[in-house]
């Protein structure tokens, strides 16, 4: 359907205030303006980022459509828009590639200056809001909401994929696949034999586990608190799981006594500055790699021994495809095109699917922390 210049209503799940149960309304979602795109949704995923915006961990705007994993087909485009069409399938960008500012022309930079992660506005580019509710405006997340049947977004936030993938699954390579598989392979840029470990075997930890496999990693120690997650960190190639309750001795203490002296590769997948601190500590004195992917709660501090810090140790992070020189829009459908050509596969990472109008049953799946990941249908 050609939404094209009109305001039309479509059902949402809105999150009215922090800490409280989706609901789902009839929104108002106006027609794309200028490099703007309606697209119709076909899947998000539940990532653990979601999860942190709805308890108001991270600083956004109420209320508003949560969401960024998202894969969809484009309804209509606004004026000037050139890099798709109607009928197109896409995949939503938490961080936009206007390809004009420093970090978009920079060969290792990505972190558009259009971006709204930090801080977030929950707007669209020209400072509005193409969403209201009852009267009331309703804000975006990171300029993507995918919990809607229909939006409009920023051409420059959302990237054409090939014609063949299935969008069902696909959605999770907008956000998941990228951030965790492409910490391991480019950002750590892990090596063939290398120790690794992974704080957080869920959705974001076991696409990092995929990418250790994949560079070759001989051994690789899964971390997690709930054991459910075991089976199936196995079946990615982990070698070792720990459950840190289970431990009589710091989760660090035993890594490194595992290895010997520390693993090569380090990652943090949880979102917690004690993990981040047990990762860092299971690194090798000198030349570990500690990786942070997991998001703490805004203004929470990492604290360091200052005297550990100058052994050789290198210290990242992996903010949403901040992967040195990965841009996005230039590579996330590649990462479709390698996943339709069997290089990569993420089957394994879509562990439940339910309809749309269920997300309070998959955020309770997510909570029991029986999924790796449960993908909304629409
Ligand atoms: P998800 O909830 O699926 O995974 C977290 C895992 O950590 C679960 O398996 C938990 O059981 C486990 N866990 C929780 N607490 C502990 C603990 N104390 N010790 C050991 N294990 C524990 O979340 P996700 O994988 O979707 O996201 C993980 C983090 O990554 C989260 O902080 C999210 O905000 C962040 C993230 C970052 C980026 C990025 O670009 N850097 C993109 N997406 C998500
Ligand atoms: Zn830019």
């Amino acid at each position: 359907m050609d939404t094209l210049g009109k305001t039309l209503t479509y059902q949402a799940a809105i999150a009215w205030e922090t800490n409280s149960p989706l609901s789902i309304e009839e929104v108002k979602v106006e027609p794309p303006k200028a490099e703007e795109v309606h697209i119709k949704m076909a899947s998000s995923g539940i990532c653990g980022s979601a999860d942190h915006v709805l308890k108001g961990l991270l600083p956004l705007n109420f209320p508003l459509i949560p969401g960024h994993e998202g894969a969809e087909i484009v309804d209509s485009i606004g004026e000037g828009v050139s890099s798709v069409k109607p009928g197109d399938k896409v995949l939503t960008l938490v961080v936009p590639q206007r390809r004009e500012c420093s970090s978009c022309l920079h060969p290792r930079g990505n972190f558009c200056e259009k971006q709204d992660i930090l801080p977030s506005s929950g707007l669209i580019l020209d400072g509005t809001s193409r969403f209201t509710c009852k009267g009331e405006k309703i804000y975006n997340s990171f300029h993507t909401s995918t919990f809607t049947k229909h939006t409009a977004m920023p051409e420059i936030a959302v990237a054409k994929i090939d014609d063949a993938a299935p969008l069902g699954k696909v959605c999770l390579i907008s956000c998941e696949v990228p951030t965790g598989y492409r910490a391991a392979v480019h950002s750590a840029r892990v090596t063939p034999g290398s120790t690794c470990v992974v704080f957080g075997l869920g959705g974001v930890g076991s696409a990092v586990v995929m990418g250790c496999k994949a560079s070759g990693a001989s051994r690789i120690i899964g971390v997690d608190i709930n054991e459910e997650k075991f089976p199936r960190g196995r079946a990615l190639r982990v070698t070792d799981c720990l459950n840190p309750r289970n431990l009589k001795k710091p989760v660090q203490q035993v890594v490194v006594e595992m290895t010997g002296f520390g693993v090569d590769f380090a990652f943090e997948a949880i979102g917690l500055v004690d993990t981040m601190i047990a990762a860092w500590d299971s690194c090798h004195l000198s030349y570990g790699v500690c990786l942070i992917v997991g998001l703490a709660p805004s203004n929470s501090q990492l604290s360091l021994d200052a005297v550990k810090v100058i052994s050789g140790r290198t210290l990242k992070g992996a903010y949403p495809f901040c992967l040195a020189d990965y841009k996005t829009r230039g590579c996330i459908p590649q990462l479709v095109t390698d996943y339709l050509q069997k290089k990569i596969n993420v089957d394994p990472l879509v562990t439940h699917q339910l309809p749309f109008h269920q997300p309070h049953k998959a955020f309770e799946l997510y909570h029991t922390g029986k999924t790796i990941r449960c993908v909304l249908l629409f």
